[in-house]
Parts: C-alpha cells; sequence; structure tokens
C-alpha cells in the first residue's frame, strides 16, 4: 500500500525560525521505520495544499498520516473535508504531539483514525490492517471514526522505539541546522511527559 507521511506547513500564527533552525522531520523518519517494511511510504515536509493533493493523486496514495503540533488543528480541520472530497477512498490518520495530548481536537467525521498512544505500533497494525483489507475499529492508543471515536486507554508497557531509519537526512543532511550547527541531526531522548496539566 502507497502511504504518504505529512507534516503541515509551519502556521502564520508560529514565530518563524525557519531560516535558523530547520530540523530533519525524526517523527516522520520513525514512521519510515515501522511502515517501509510493507509498504512504500512517501514523504511530504511542511507541505502547503496545493502539492499534497498533487502528491496523492501522483503516488496513488492509499493512506495518509498527518503529524499534527497544536498550532496545526485549525488547519488540519479545514483541510481533511476537502481531501476526502476530491480522495473518497483515502484513508486519513492523525497523530504526533497533539493527537497524543488531546486526541479529541482530531475527531473529525473527515478523519478515521487518530492515534494517541504507543503511537509506531499502532499505526504499523492499523497499516497493515488496512491493506489486507480489514478496517480495523478497536486498537489500543487509536480512536477510530467508525466506532464513535471510542478510546481505547493504552495497558501495555511504553512502546519500544526502534532505531530511526534517517532516511531525509541521510539524503539530504545539509538541508537541516539548527543555529551555526549544520547538517544537524535530531534525537528523542524521552517520551510523554511528567507533568499532570489539564
Ligand atoms: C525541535 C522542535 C522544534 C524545532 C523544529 C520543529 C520542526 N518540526 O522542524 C523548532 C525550534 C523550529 C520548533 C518550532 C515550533 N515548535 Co517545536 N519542538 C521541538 C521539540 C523540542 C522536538 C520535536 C521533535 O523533533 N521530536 C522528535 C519526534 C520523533 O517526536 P514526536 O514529534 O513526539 O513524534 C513521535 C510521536 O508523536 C509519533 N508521531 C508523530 N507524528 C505522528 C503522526 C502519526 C499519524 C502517528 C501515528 C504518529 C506520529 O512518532 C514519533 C515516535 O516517537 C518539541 C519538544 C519535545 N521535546 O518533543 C517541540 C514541540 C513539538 N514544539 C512545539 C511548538 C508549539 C512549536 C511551534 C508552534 C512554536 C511556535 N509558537 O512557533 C513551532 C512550530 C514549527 C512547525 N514546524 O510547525 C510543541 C508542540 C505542542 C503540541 N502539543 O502540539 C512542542 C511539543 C514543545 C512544547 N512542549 O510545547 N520546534
Amino acid at each position: 500500500m502507497n502511504i504518504l507521511l505529512y507534516t503541515p506547513p509551519v502556521p502564520k500564527q508560529s514565530i518563524r525560525m525557519d531560516y535558523l533552525i530547520s530540523c530533519e522531520p525524526l517523527e516522520l523518519e520513525y514512521l519510515y521505520t515501522v511502515l517501509e517494511e510493507n509498504h512504500t511510504v512517501f514523504f511530504l515536509e511542511k507541505g502547503e495544499e496545493q502539492s499534497l493533493f498533487k502528491m496523492i493523486a501522483a503516488s496513488q496514495i492509499s493512506m495518509l498520516c498527518i503529524s499534527c503540533y497544536i498550532t496545526h488543528t485549525p488547519y488540519i480541520l479545514s483541510l481533511v473535508p476537502k481531501l476526502k472530497k476530491k480522495f473518497p477512498a483515502l484513508y486519513i490518520a492523525a497523530g504526533g504531539v497533539s493527537a497524543e495530548v488531546v486526541p479529541e481536537h482530531f475527531f473529525s467525521p473527515f478523519i478515521d483514525v487518530v492515534v494517541f498512544g504507543n503511537q509506531l505500533s499502532v499505526i504499523r497494525t492499523i497499516a497493515d490492517s488496512i491493506s489486507g483489507k480489514r478496517i480495523p475499529d478497536l486498537a489500543e492508543g487509536a480512536a477510530f471514526k467508525s466506532n464513535g471515536f471510542k478510546m481505547k486507554p493504552v495497558v501495555s508497557d511504553i512502546e519500544v522505539v526502534p532505531i530511526p531509519k534517517r532516511i531525509l537526512f541521510d539524503e539530504n543532511s545539509e538541508r537541516y541546522h539548527y543555529l551555526y550547527f549544520k547538517a544537524c541531526a535530531s534525537l528523542k531522548t524521552a517520551s510523554g511527559c511528567p507533568g499532570k496539566c489539564s
């Protein structure tokens, strides 16, 4: 199955730091790492709507994985109805830092699943099921539209995160820099948050 991994464009209200800091999309490289064995995986980083539509059509994408920051929420919620109108069969998954904290923000009739816990193992299971024509509607760490976005909490241990295949960084390391550090890769050192804020 053809899967597109996507980060939305930097929203207008963000403090624009692209010229100072441009990190590899390590979250997409992690997703690639768990999906590439069974699927053909494409990337679109900070892609505008037009490029996204073009890529879905040109690459015959069956599943779109959107990585969501809180600041992307309005853009994503206005994007998904347009996507479903043009590509009714496209399976849309929302995940990432914001979906992990407030999955409810993405409970839209135009999003098929919101992944909020143990995201890498969950998305792998979902992708494998869909390509086998079994549309899942209950999995730990995921809320499915088909099931009224019922949230099945995570009771298993925190997932073991694989060593990421840094396919984007390796192809184009000069593109990624952190202030004056050139060709700078990122390292994920922790998961979740010990805070208890509401
Ligand atoms: C590096 C960084 C930056 C860099 C680079 C960002 C970039 N995208 O290029 C800079 C400094 C430019 C930046 C800017 C901003 N950032 Co920033 N940034 C970070 C930081 C420190 C690390 C992000 C990272 O690389 N993580 C590593 C990846 C691998 O982890 P991950 O994203 O959690 O992904 C995992 C899972 O979530 C999952 N996953 C991710 N996406 C998806 C999608 C699907 C479908 C699935 C199934 C799974 C999945 O896969 C990974 C597996 O472990 C985090 C804080 C932190 N410690 O996490 C903040 C953080 C992500 N940033 C944040 C914010 C708010 C911003 C800004 C909006 C700030 C602003 N006001 O301008 C901008 C927006 C930039 C943009 N691109 O839109 C917030 C997001 C809050 C939220 N709840 O959404 C964070 C969490 C900090 C915080 N605690 O407030 N940022």
